[in-house]
Parts: structure tokens; C-alpha cells; sequence
């Protein structure tokens, strides 16, 4: 199962004609220099080349009028005066006598694509394409656009295979306008869109871009606005809105199907976006799509101007698609207060759609919450561009670091001689344990060592970590006589690097014993049933949901709304994913954990399993592997009261030490606001 890539020179070959500071940005070289990255980079012999086609008048009519189709028809036959005022028409945009041929190939290109994921010739893809698509709507072309490539590819999905979800993902910088006007009474597509919007001062300046517009009739709830009303967003602010808002409302919509408008105008350097997130942070927004819909997911390429950091995103996008460890994102910080204003306002508009975002008592409703941003934003609120201060584009960053995948991708130690399921290496070492190592479990275990088979697996699993260290094998899978006795041994043995970070998950029950530690060296979180008695510390995290991890959207929303945020700030270098004995986890939410959190530590995941208890060890394996995770049941179930009210408990006393934790403005504390003294900030706030 692997990536597929559709590409065609063609594509290059229109251009502007004649001069438009507007449009002068999008140039043929955008799809070159990211096509040649990808050669250079070896991604591109990787994937599977799969042909681009023109779309039909048909597939187009899918989004388009017959008037525009006919209109558009036109232009590869019109003198430069008739392109030049057909083009008047319409905002930012350009046409060329070859645009018309190269917008159906756009088109073609991403239904070849859709093709191709739905049919499993391959698991995942790619599609670079000119011209790009998200601001075309039915009867109009727009912001470099002519006919809505995605937009047709979730109709076409829908119609050829049946698809009942689609999400549409969109990362580009600016708000795809058409796409949500094609789907905005819905349901059965559900648009995600974040875009530069500075309280619509913003290109395309349109107040239906806001957060409030949630869809309409059947479809409200399924158009998802995050509006950035500041420049200079970071990658902690893209990754708590995934967190807080769009990872659990996905997993809550059970989408068929993922499609991507993948802009990179989002990224580092990009002259439209002005924003400051790394390229690298698009391996971990793909890495965190792509167990959902059993990994089917189809990137297509939207906007990106910058023509150093578009290639380094689109690499970084497809190079995770083939399955390649995310690199470490180091020093996340807080999301910034504009950010965390806005994904609150969404927060509370989605709120009544969906049971992930409804809260323990204590937080606003949406309407006081919505009216209180809305009139404590406003005018003034635009970030002032110093003079002194560097144009987005002059902005230098590092190359994102090569990404090495081990030769290794999973390693297996087995009790008895029993075989690794197909692809695994098997580790047996014949070994000793080192004598310090013994004379420690013999301090805490002494019962169990009279038990001789009790260390019999424990050297080969020291033998994994060694080699999982070194970067020869990428993650594994051990199943131990005693879960706490091997755990002792791999935390023992890692914690002797000076500055080594261990993010232990303890899924079910029981003493985790002495390794949570608060030296920092391990961060300890263990989602159970059962309320532990163990203090609880800046390092030792213990979720406890009612139905323990058996139920799946409780299990969920620990793992989105907590673990992964504690996860991406601590930044381990391993994780150690414990099944607890009688842990009583359900088999779907289990691979997702585990798919998800090979988005860490370059992908160093150890899981480890009690004997007698390996019978998730099959799809443990095959999630190690890389295998997509099997998508939930739909409807997922809304999760306990108790586990939500659990859940926030824990995240709001834990935000201040963690800040990613964080999904609300500091203002949040005013709720108490009236209009009147809302009133009175913003005359204060003008006047000093
Ligand atoms: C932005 C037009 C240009 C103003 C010049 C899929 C890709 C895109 C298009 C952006 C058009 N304003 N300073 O379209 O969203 O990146
Ligand atoms: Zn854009």
C-alpha cells in the first residue's frame, strides 16, 4: 500500500501576462521547484507516479455552472485584451490561453488521486497542481483559482463510491471560500478551514469567513472557521487548534475520506500568510490525519508562495504520507493569546454540534462567549509591521533536518519461540542482564524472580532498546512475563543518558511502582478506571474515566485533549506504551493510541504486554508497522459526563505547567463581562 503522486509538467505551462502586483506571486516555478525538491530528496522514486487526466465537462458540472463552464471554455481561444477582461471579472486571478487545459488537468488530477485511494491501489497521495482551487466557487473564479479542485474530488468521491463522509482539511493561509459555499447545508462533507483574517481586514474580507459561520439547515455544524486575527501564528498555535478542536471533532465525524487543501502559504517565509510555523510542522498536522478514514487521505496542493519553504513543506507533507517518522518539533511554546481567543470562539459556536466540545460546567455558553470576543476584538487590533522588521519573506529559518527511517521499522520479542507476524523482526539475545540491573529488580520484585522464567524475555528487550537507541530499528513490541518489572528495566537503563526523555503511557490500572519520577526524565501518564491513591506531580498524570479505557470517546478525548499536548511539549525520545494488566482497553482506540503516538520520538514507540495478555499483539504489530488504525464505529458514542468533567479538570490544572494544554483566552476569567464594561476596555485600550 503506498503513496501515490500525480503530477504533470503541464501544469507549468501559463502564466501571468501582463502586470498584477496581485497575482505576480503565482508562478510556474512553485510547481517545479516542489516537484524537483521531491526528486532530489528521493521521495519522488518512492511514490507511485500515477498520471494526471483532464476532468470531463461532467466532473466539473459536479461544483460549476454551465454558464461558467462555458465562459472558461472560452479563453483558450481569446486575444490578451479578451483574457484581460474576462479576467475583470473577477478577483485575483488570471487567465491564459492554457490555464482552461491545465485547470482540467488540476481537476483530473485530484479525481486520478481520489481514484486511486478508493480503489486501494495506494494508501494515501499527493497531487501538485496549477492552477489551485479552494477559492473557485459555482459561478466565479477566484484568488488564482478556476475550478474547485477539492470541492469536485469530495462530490466525485461521494458519487462514484458511495463515500458518506468526507472532511476537507484546509491548512492553506487563506479561507477557501468556495468550498465552503458548496458544502455549507452538508452534513455529509465536513469543512475545516483556518486562514489569515485580521477582523476582516484580510483577503477575501469576507464576514462569513468568521467563526460564527457554522453551516446551515442540515449542514450546520459541518463548516469549521478558525479565523487568525494576528500574523506570526507559530507551530503551537496550528497544533493546539488540531488538538482542542479539529482531531476531536474529526474523530467524532468518523470521515471515509480526507481530503486535503494543502497550502503552504501557512508556512515560515510565505509573502501572503506572514505566518511562522516550520515546514516540519506539516509532517505532524499529516501524521495526525492519517489514522483517520483507515488512513485514506488525498492531498491537494492549494497556494504556497515562497519558493524556499514551499518545497520544504510539500517534501515534508509526502515524505510523512510514505509512512517516514515527523522529526522532533523542540521548544513548543505557548499558543498566543490571539490564537487561543479564536479557538475558544470556535469552541464555543461548535459546541451545541458536537459532544467532543461540550464541557464540564463552568464555561460559557457560546452566545455570551461569541458576543464578548466579537465586541472586545475590532479595529486597532492589526499587527503593526515595524519598519525595521523584516518582510516575510526575508525571514530565515533552518532546513528542516533529514528525516532517516531506521532499516528496522519493528522489532518483536516473543515469549517461547513463538513467530513475529509477517514484516516484524524477531529478537531473541542470549545476553545476561547487566549485574546492577539484577540487583535492582531484585529489590523491588523479589517474590517474582523466584519465578524463573519471570527475567527469561527481559535481555532480548534490552537488546530492542539498545538498538532502538542506536536508530537501527524504529519501534517494537515486547510481551513480558511482568509489565512493571520490564518497565523498570527500559526506564532504568534509558535514564542513564544525561538528558534523556521518556514518555511512559500506562493504559489501565495498577501501580506504575516507583518510575514515576519527577526528575523530568520521564512523564508518566496513566489512563485508567481506577483512582489511584499516588500523589500526583508535574510528571505523573493519572486520567481516570469512569468506564476506564473501555469506552471509546472518553479514551478519545484523553488522548487528544490531554496526551497528545503534554506529549508534543515534553518532546520524549522514547515512548514506552505499557498495556497494564486487565487494562480492559477496546481494540479500535488502542491502535489509534498507538498509531498516533509514533508522531513522537522519530517514531521510537516500545510497547509492552503482559503474557497472557497478547492478544492485541496481531494489530499492535501491524500499527507498528505503519498500517492506518481501523476508523472507530460511527456514531461514536458521547462520552460520559463524569469523563468529560475528568478530563477538564485535569487539563485546566495541569494548563499552567503545560501550556498546550491551553484552549482558552486569558480573558476567559472576565466571562462575567457586561457589554458596558466591554465598553470601557476597548475606550481604555484606544486611549493608552
Ligand atoms: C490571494 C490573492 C493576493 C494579494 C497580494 C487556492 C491558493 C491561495 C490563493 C490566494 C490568493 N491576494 N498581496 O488558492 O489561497 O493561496
Ligand atoms: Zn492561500
Amino acid at each position: 500500500m503506498g503513496t501515490a503522486l500525480v503530477y504533470d509538467e503541464e501544469m507549468t505551462k501559463y502564466k501571468l501576462l501582463w502586470v498584477d502586483p496581485a497575482c505576480k506571486i503565482e508562478v510556474p516555478e512553485r510547481l517545479t521547484v516542489s516537484y524537483e525538491a521531491l526528486v532530489k530528496n528521493g521521495l519522488c522514486q518512492r511514490c507511485v507516479s500515477i498520471p494526471a487526466r483532464e476532468a470531463t465537462e461532467a466532473e466539473i458540472l459536479l461544483v460549476h455552472s454551465e454558464e461558467y463552464l462555458e465562459g472558461v471554455k472560452k479563453t483558450p481561444y481569446m486575444t490578451l485584451e479578451d483574457l484581460k477582461e474576462f479576467t475583470l471579472q473577477y478577483g485575483d486571478v488570471y487567465f491564459h490561453p492554457n490555464i482552461y487545459h491545465c485547470a482540467k488537468l488540476a481537476v483530473g488530477s485530484a479525481l486520478q488521486l481520489c481514484d486511486s485511494v478508493m480503489t486501494g491501489k495506494v494508501r494515501n497521495g499527493m497531487a501538485l497542481v496549477r492552477p489551485p482551487g479552494h477559492h473557485s466557487m459555482r459561478s466565479a473564479a477566484s484568488g488564482f483559482c478556476v475550478f474547485n479542485n477539492v470541492a469536485i474530488a469530495a462530490r466525485y468521491a461521494k458519487q462514484k463510491y458511495g463515500v458518506k463522509r468526507v472532511l476537507i482539511v484546509d491548512w492553506d493561509v487563506h479561507h477557501g471560500q468556495g468550498v465552503q459555499y458548496c458544502f455549507e447545508d452538508d452534513p455529509s462533507v465536513l469543512y475545516f478551514s483556518w486562514h489569515r483574517y485580521e477582523h476582516q481586514k484580510f483577503w477575501p474580507n469576507l464576514r462569513e469567513s468568521d467563526y460564527d459561520n457554522v453551516g446551515k439547515e442540515d449542514g450546520a455544524g459541518f463548516n469549521i472557521n478558525v479565523p487568525w486575527n494576528k500574523v506570526g501564528m507559530k507551530n503551537s498555535d496550528y497544533l493546539s487548534v488540531f488538538f482542542h478542536l479539529l482531531l476531536p471533532v474529526a474523530y467524532e465525524f468518523c470521515p471515509e475520506l480526507v481530503l486535503v487543501c494543502a497550502g503552504f502559504d501557512s508556512a515560515i517565509g510565505d509573502p501572503e500568510g506572514e505566518m511562522c510555523a516550520s515546514p516540519d510542522i506539516f509532517a505532524h498536522l499529516t501524521h495526525l490525519l492519517m489514522n483517520l478514514a483507515g488512513g485514506k487521505l488525498c492531498a491537494v496542493l492549494e497556494g504556497g508562495y515562497n519558493l524556499t519553504s514551499l518545497p520544504q513543506s510539500v517534501c515534508q507533507t509526502v515524505q510523512t504520507l510514505l509512512g517516514d517518522p515527523p522529526t522532533r518539533l523542540s521548544d513548543l511554546g505557548a499558543p498566543c493569546e490571539s490564537a487561543l481567543e479564536s479557538l475558544q470562539c470556535v469552541r464555543s459556536a461548535h459546541r451545541q454540534y458536537w459532544s467532543c466540545l461540550r464541557q464540564a460546567a463552568g464555561l460559557p455558553d457560546s452566545h455570551v462567549s461569541a458576543k464578548r470576543i466579537r465586541s472586545a476584538g475590532g479595529e486597532g487590533e492589526r499587527t503593526e509591521v515595524g519598519e525595521e522588521e523584516k518582510s516575510a519573506e526575508e525571514q530565515a529559518w533552518p532546513e528542516p533536518p533529514q528525516r532517516v527511517s531506521p532499516p528496522v521499522r519493528c522489532a518483536l520479542v516473543l515469549p517461547g519461540g513463538e513467530a513475529p507476524p509477517d514484516g516484524c523482526e524477531q529478537i531473541s539475545s542470549r545476553e545476561e542482564l547487566h549485574p546492577l540491573m539484577l540487583t535492582k529488580l531484585r529489590e523491588h520484585f523479589q517474590s517474582e524472580l523466584d519465578n524463573c522464567s519471570a527475567l527469561a524475555s527481559l535481555p532480548s528487550l534490552m537488546t530492542l532498546v539498545e538498538k532502538m537507541e542506536k536508530n537501527e530499528i524504529r519501534n517494537g513490541l515486547a510481551v513480558v512475563h511482568s509489565v512493571t518489572m520490564a518497565m523498570m528495566c527500559v526506564l532504568q537503563h534509558v535514564g542513564d543518558a544525561p538528558s534523556s526523555r521518556t514518555l511512559v503511557v500506562c493504559v489501565g490500572g495498577g501501580s506504575v511502582g516507583s518510575h514515576a519520577r519527577e526528575d523530568g526524565k520521564t512523564l508518566t501518564v496513566q489512563i485508567s478506571s481506577e483512582d489511584t491513591e499516588k500523589p500526583t506531580g508535574k510528571f505523573y498524570v493519572p486520567v481516570h474515566l469512569k468506564k476506564g479505557c473501555g469506552d471509546a470517546s472518553g479514551f478519545m478525548q484523553a488522548l487528544l485533549g490531554l496526551l497528545l499536548p503534554l506529549g508534543y511539549q515534553y518532546n520524549p525520545d522514547l515512548v514506552l506504551l505499557v498495556q497494564m494488566p486487565n487494562a480492559g482497553v477496546c481494540g479500535g482506540v488502542w491502535q489509534q493510541l498507538v498509531g498516533v503516538l509514533q508522531g513522537f520520538a522519530q517514531g521510537h514507540v516500545l510497547v509492552l504486554m503482559q503474557e497472557g495478555e497478547q492478544a492485541r499483539v496481531g494489530p499492535t504489530a501491524s500499527t507498528l508497522l505503519g498500517d492506518p488504525a481501523p476508523p472507530l464505529e460511527h456514531p461514536l458514542q458521547a462520552p460520559l459526563p463524569e469523563d468529560v468533567e475528568a478530563v477538564e479538570t485535569l487539563r485546566s490544572r495541569l494548563q499552567s505547567d503545560w501550556s498546550l494544554l491551553q484552549n482558552t483566552g486569558e480573558s476567559t476569567a472576565s466571562f462575567q463581562y457586561e457589554n458596558q464594561t466591554i465598553a470601557e476596555l476597548k475606550i481604555t485600550k484606544s486611549v493608552s
